[in-house]
């Protein structure tokens, strides 16, 4: 089995001071909000994993559907050298894309979990010996430095994790997708789409309760990281559809007045019976809305591919 490279591009405790400022911004404004990204320690990735196997969470289920049925077409019309995957996590789903593009192939996994790279990255390796395994520890919304691999590259970003990003924040992170594509360079991206309101609802607030305990896991991460005192149990979880903006939202709604101390902040905080916290926001897509977003970054959409069902999309998109 050949080495595998591992770049870190983050400082080790880059992560914690972006903790404490997500945290003191996020519970210091009026609506309280935290980014979604701090669900994802070891049990809120354990409970993400949980998750994807949910009969009412389609969402991975119509992704590995696309991709089984298109990873041909896609390596056929991308002739991709190197795949640069942002937020690649384990990689079982790029498994598809990956078994079909030919040796010599270059595999860039990008992800903030030393853990989750070395862990894929061995067992990729496993299976095929010749692929070339760069990986970096880095925040892929903060830009990029590329290992110096040849092209055509292709950079996947799946999930529909491009939801969790505010429309500002979609366009700034398109921005510099684009800036690291050359031409022949493409864009592999999967977004859920919009539909039935129930059928989103019910993928975000699961009869086992597994959503539930996912998203009530960012308070546990506070109270290990930085001291605080929440009591999961003094909020409830809740999901809803935002019409207006097309996105489905998180909450924790405190199920009475709440005063919470956050030592490491020397911050404390107050929260009222009924009040929410929003945790999470996650965009549900139209093709002509991913194009418009695509063109505004400077890329055009040149593929659109869906599950049987419509549920999910997959867009390739040319610089
Ligand atoms: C991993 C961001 C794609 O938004 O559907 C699952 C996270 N949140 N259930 C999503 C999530 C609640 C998921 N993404």
């Amino acid at each position: 089995m050949s080495p595998f490279l591992l770049t870190r591009t983050l400082p080790e405790d880059a992560t914690d001071a972006a903790l404490r400022a997500d945290v003191l911004q996020g519970l210091t404004r009026t609506p309280k909000v935290l980014p979604p990204k701090w669900f994802y320690d070891a049990r809120g990735s354990d409970l993400f994993e949980e998750i994807t196997r949910l009969p009412e969470y389609y969402p991975t289920r119509a992704e590995r559907e696309i991709l089984i049925a298109r990873s041909a077409e896609i390596a056929e019309v991308t002739g991709a050298r190197t795949v640069i995957e942002l937020g690649s996590g384990s990689s079982v789903k790029t498994r598809h894309l990956l078994d079909e593009l030919p040796d010599p192939l270059h595999y860039v996994p990008v992800d903030v979990s030393e853990s989750a790279l070395s862990g894929a990255a061995e067992s990729l390796l496993a299976a095929r010996p010749e692929l070339r395994v760069h990986a970096l520890i880095a925040d892929f919304t903060a830009g990029l430095a590329l290992p110096g691999t040849p092209g055509p590259r292709l950079v996947v970003f799946l999930g529909g994790t491009i939801g969790n990003l505010l429309p500002a924040e979609r366009a700034a992170f398109l921005t510099s997708v684009r800036s690291l594509l050359e031409p022949g360079d493409a864009l592999l991206l999967g977004t859920d789409l919009v539909k039935d309101t129930s059928v989103l609802v019910r993928a975000y607030d699961d009869a086992a309760g597994v959503t539930a305990a996912f998203n009530k896991n960012v308070l546990s991460v506070m109270n290990r990281e930085l001291g605080a005192d929440f009591d999961p149990a003094d909020f409830a979880h809740v999901a809803l559809w935002n019409q207006e903006h097309e996105w489905i939202e998180m909450r924790l709604r405190a199920r009475r007045d709440l005063t919470v101390k956050i030592p490491e902040l020397d911050l404390v905080v107050h929260v009222d019976a009924g009040e929410e916290v929003r945790t999470e926001v996650s965009a549900k897509f139209r093709q002509e809305g991913v194009r418009a977003e695509l063109s505004a970054a400077g890329m055009e959409l040149t593929h659109w591919w869906t599950d049987s069902e419509g549920r999910f999309a997959l867009s390739l998109a040319t610089a």
